[in-house]
């Protein structure tokens, strides 16, 4: 078998993943922006953390009229995620906790800042007016309504000062294979970073997908009866992340389920397979109040990733649950406890890795 063909009929491994399926034209131009950007945070002297957001599409046509998505005609693998609550409103805390953001997100998706003022809960022709000193027929000047003021001003004084200061670059993707080809560019550029750089790959990504050799060139016609369509797993695109790209960076990576007996299962499971550093666990219903932090007992100590030999055993985990009162205080956002313990934890490590004594 030739090493570009799928290991098995519906199994590609990254390599022969990114070896068949074409790269999006976007990508030169998105990895030159990361470079700049990551060589001033480097200057700069900032933390990095890469946050992925939002929910990918299966394309099932070359010339694309249907694809799997959240929203859509009610087939799909990834419903209610488009949104990104998850990243956008933790991108904020990271910033205002001094990091730098990489942002990637889902094309239309909610992104940091402007996700306060998101067409459908909070449409921002709601809170202006017309000056109400004019004659409204021939209004010339608009203002904000005085209930909306103060939360405006704050969300965009700091809005400004993150621009001032260059600490967020937003990317975007929309299939699972921008996301892939993104992700793999973006991480390899963040390599330079060492341990400073912090992943928080909060997306929903496609656990499969249609490769380009497979798809009908035109629109899948109608009128044949059912359709059939046999999908490939998308590569476990976190093995070659922390094996491979990201040589020392701190990876957190997300696990969602609906039946919460496997969350914690499963994250020991992710854990124990890619060997990175924390799985956010969260159940579909309670993920704005509660989510579990999952990670090896030693994974304050810097050794957590660095050789094959580690490979927890099932005891050897930790679990630690983040849990908001939202009847008592409706405006907490989970996210902000999430990133203050991201936070801690991270420099926890950088902290233990050079210290004497550390076994990596
Ligand atoms: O975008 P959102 O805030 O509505 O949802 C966030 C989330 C549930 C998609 C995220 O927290 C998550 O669990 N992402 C990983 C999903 C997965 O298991 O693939």
């Amino acid at each position: 078998m030739s090493s570009s063909q799928p290991e098995t009929a519906n199994t590609f491994s990254a390599e022969q993943y990114f070896a068949t399926q074409p790269p999006p034209s976007s990508l030169e131009h998105d990895v030159s922006r990361v470079q700049e950007f990551v060589q001033r945070q480097l200057r700069e002297g900032r933390k990095v953390v890469l946050v992925t957001s939002g929910g990918t599409t299966v394309p099932l046509e070359l010339n694309v009229v249907r694809f799997l998505d959240n929203f859509s005609a009610g087939l799909s693998f990834d419903m209610y995620m488009r949104q990104g609550t998850r990243g956008s409103t933790s991108a904020e805390y990271f910033l205002k906790a001094g990091y730098a953001v990489i942002f990637m997100h889902r094309q239309f998706s909610l992104q940091p800042f402007s996700r306060h003022y998101s067409h459908s809960t909070h449409p921002f022709l709601d809170f202006l007016d017309f000056d109400p000193s004019e004659d409204p027929s021939v209004a010339s000047h608009i203002v904000v309504r005085p209930s909306e003021r103060a939360q405006l001003v704050e969300v965009l004084t700091t809005y400004k000062a993150v621009q001032r200061a260059g600490t967020l670059l937003t990317l975007t993707f929309v299939t699972v294979n921008d996301y892939l080809w993104l992700l793999r560019a973006v991480s390899q550029e963040l390599s330079v970073l060492g341990r400073s750089c912090l992943y928080y790959l909060a997306a929903a990504v496609s656990d499969f997908f249609l490769p380009r050799q497979k798809m009908s060139e035109h629109k899948i016609q109608s009128g044949k009866g059912s359709l059939h369509i046999e999908m490939d797993q998308v590569p476990k695109i976190l093995k070659p992340l922390v094996a491979e790209w990201t040589r020392e960076g701190f990876i957190v990576s997300f696990k969602l389920e609906t039946d919460p007996d496997l969350l914690i299962p499963k994250a020991r499971q992710a854990l124990a397979r890619y060997g990175h550093q924390v799985v956010i666990g969260n159940d579909l219903h309670r993920r704005k109040f509660e989510v579990v932090f999952v990670s090896p007992r030693s994974a304050s100590s810097a050794s957590a990733k660095q050789t094959d030999s580690i490979r927890p055993s099932v005891d050897g985990y930790e679990e630690t649950w983040l849990r908001i009162d939202l009847a008592n205080d409706p405006h907490k956002e989970i996210e902000e406890d999430i990133v203050a313990e991201l936070v801690k934890r991270h420099s926890d490590w950088i902290a233990a890795a050079s210290s004497p004594g550390k076994s990596s």
